[in-house]
């Protein structure tokens, strides 16, 4: 047997060696799981390039913290600053990807999140309600109309009162649809579609001839409500969920759907005011598939299946079942044909159920334990992952023959080919995404480091190249070239158009006022100074707002913001832009402030001072910086 060291090639390290001073062939977006954030990889380098804060706080640079982000991560139980953030999808254009905006999900508190690729940041996040467990998300169909969250965990509607054991009569789950603006990108519920109580668990979209469907993978159809490790594995099959998402839209526009009154937050961040808003919307349009004929369709999938996965032709679906010991491939147009014929075997809740036969195309025997998701790499194979066996199997769709298997250290879940899921994949890597890591890296206590592995698939035989860490648990990625992505960046936010409410357009403009106990410090920062530098006049119990504007028209000349005692963290202010921190001295005292980022020969000079007096004494408001004394500033 080879030794996993020995599995790796002589020539891998050079396929991965990306020279001092040169980039990488491809950006790697990795979800970061229970971290609930999104880090972003170079490959083949596994290098770390960074980590972009979608649903989770991030001290970093401030995120959810500043008062112009804090009401990214607003909902209707209030701020949440955490989730666990698990597949991403970038925005296609014809099926291909566009390197506009990268989809990310949230399972916990179930949202969706939009990053702008041109400055790597959270520009959106939409609530979704009448859900839990927001897994089979945010994946999208093949021009961005929409992009979807399903339930894994059914609940009431309208989150009602009712015991936990009426389930099967009260609890439901639903697919949700939100159209994406062509423009602007902007995330609407469009409509979600009623569905049975049961946990709908992963999805894909159709493309090409499937394109006006969509397909989900659901698992405990027995409708366990306790126990699910078991109740909820009594059956042969589950289903795959096909819904014609175009009918769907007739539907609505037809005025089939019922409005349900409900509460989810919408939150977006505007680049000319620099700062987020949150919006509670009172509506979402529901369809029953009651009233829409036509409109979902069940396929019988052994055997609580995980990954529900369309090939780049469009043609074909593979359903994982998780404790499966084949790969069911369905064909689009037998599926087609099916409901022409009306082959079926029955109704599930009133939902057709195509007969199994009928929609299968064939499957996949023995390829391993585990079945979890699949890539394609648009030469007419498939990779599956295989959790139980760990490792990763490479297959042909035609003939379903298996043609090669590669170990995975260990117990893979997500793999993913740089478009491996559109119509255009670029197979030359794969990299799978690990649950453990047991003796591949040096041990740091109870917790070992999350991993990844890269492959190269450009041979018939698939080559173990690199392992790398990740942060927090990987679960899915998405890849794009980098030459899609690297020459749009955006290097610096232009001053002038700068229409944050508190921006100080010049060091002149730098000032102090007080309203109450409200203290706004309009506040400048360019190498090497602030102004102003020296503040007194403030009284403990004051709520002092630091409005930061980064005076800097350059690239890569952030400027950090933070003051002693600061219950909140640090300010990463990019060039061209205002952040605002709160801080509410609890004690008198003498503050120092400073840039914390190294900005320059003489950044440790970059600092200052905040004198707090005690309440209700006459201390004047003063400040000022240099050789302006900081009386003669508050005179003007
Ligand atoms: S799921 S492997 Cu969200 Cu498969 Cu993680
Ligand atoms: Cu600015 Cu250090």
């Amino acid at each position: 047997m080879k030794t996993a060291e020995s599995a790796v090639a002589g020539d891998a390290a050079q396929k991965v060696y990306v020279a001092p001073g040169k980039y990488d062939e491809f950006y790697n977006f990795v979800s970061g799981g229970f971290s609930g954030n999104v880090t972003v990889y170079g490959l083949p380098s596994g290098r770390l390039l960074k980590t972009i804060p979608v649903f989770s706080v991030f001290p970093e640079n401030g995120y959810g913290y500043s008062e112009e982000t804090k009401p990214m991560l607003n909902t209707t139980n209030g701020p949440v600053a955490w989730d666990d953030q698990h597949h991403l999808e970038l925005s296609q254009t014809d099926g291909k990807q566009d390197g506009r905006w990268l989809f990310a999900n949230a399972n916990n508190t179930p949202r969706i999140a939009r990053i702008d690729l041109t400055t790597f940041r959270t520009v959106e996040i939409l609530q979704i309600p009448n859900s839990a467990g927001n897994h089979s998300s945010p994946f999208t169909t093949e021009n961005t109309e929409y992009v979807v969250a399903g339930t894994r965990f059914s609940v009431p509607m309208g989150d009602e009162d009712v015991p936990i054991s009426s389930f099967k009569k009260n609890f439901r789950s639903t697919a949700s649809f939100i159209s994406v603006d062509k423009s602007s990108g902007n995330m609407k519920i469009a409509f979600q579609i009623l569905l049975p109580g049961m946990n709908l668990d992963l999805s894909h979209a159709g493309k090409g001839p499937s394109h006006d469907w969509f397909f989900f993978s659901c698992y405990n159809t027995e409708q366990a409500y306790t126990l699910l490790e078991v109740n909820a594995s009594q059956k042969d099959k589950d289903f795959v969920v096909a819904v014609n998402w175009k009918k769907a839209e007739e539907y609505a526009k037809a005025g089939k759907g019922h409005k349900m009154a409900t509460a989810y937050a919408h939150n977006t961040y505007d680049e000319s005011t620099q700062k987020a808003s949150s919006v509670i919307e009172k509506e979402v349009l529901v369809l029953d598939p009651k009233d829409c004929p036509d409109m979902v369709y069940m396929i019988p999938c052994p055997k609580s299946p995980h990954g529900a996965d369309v090939d780049p032709t469009g043609e074909y679906i593979v359903g994982s079942g998780k404790l499966a010991a084949l790969i069911p491939v369905f064909s689009f147009s037998k599926i087609t044909k099916a409901i022409q014929d009306k082959q079926f075997e029955g109704a599930f809740y009133g939902i057709p159920v195509i007969k199994y036969e009928a929609a299968l195309h064939g499957e996949v025997k023995k390829p391993g334990l585990g079945p979890l998701h699949t890539e394609f790499d648009g030469k007419g194979n498939a990779y599956t992952s295989m959790f139980l066996s760990s490792e990763v199997v490479k297959w042909r769709i035609s003939d379903l023959q298996v043609l090669d298997r590669k170990p995975t250290y260990y117990s893979v879940g997500h793999l993913m080919i740089p478009g491996g899921d559109t119509k255009n994949p670029s197979g030359k890597y794969l990299v799978a995404y690990n649950k453990i890591t047991k003796d591949r890296y040096l041990p740091t206590g109870p917790e070992l480091c999350q991993s990844a592995q890269l492959y190269d698939i450009s041979g018939d035989k698939m080559q173990l190249l690199l392992d790398f860490p990740t942060t927090g648990e990987p679960h899915y990625g998405q890849a794009i070239p980098a030459s899609m992505l690297k020459d749009k960046q955006v290097k610096y936010y232009d001053i002038n158009k700068n229409h944050n409410a508190y921006v100080t357009m010049g060091e002149k403009k730098a000032r102090v006022v007080r309203n109450g106990n409200k203290v706004d410090v309009y506040m400048t920062a360019i190498r090497s100074h602030l102004v102003p530098d020296n503040i007194e006049g403030v009284f403990v119990g004051d709520d002092v707002y630091f409005h930061v504007t980064n005076l800097e028209q350059d690239w890569d000349v952030p400027h950090g913001f933070a003051v002693k005692n600061s219950s909140s963290v640090d300010l990463l202010i990019m060039p061209g832009e205002t952040l605002t921190i709160k801080f509410t001295p609890q004690k008198q005292g003498i503050y120092p402030f400073y840039c914390t980022d190294f900005c320059s020969a003489l950044h440790q000079e970059m600092s200052g001072y905040l004198r707090v007096s005690p309440k209700g004494s006459n201390v004047p408001l003063k400040f000022g910086t240099g050789i302006v004394a900081p009386e003669a500033v508050a005179k003007q």
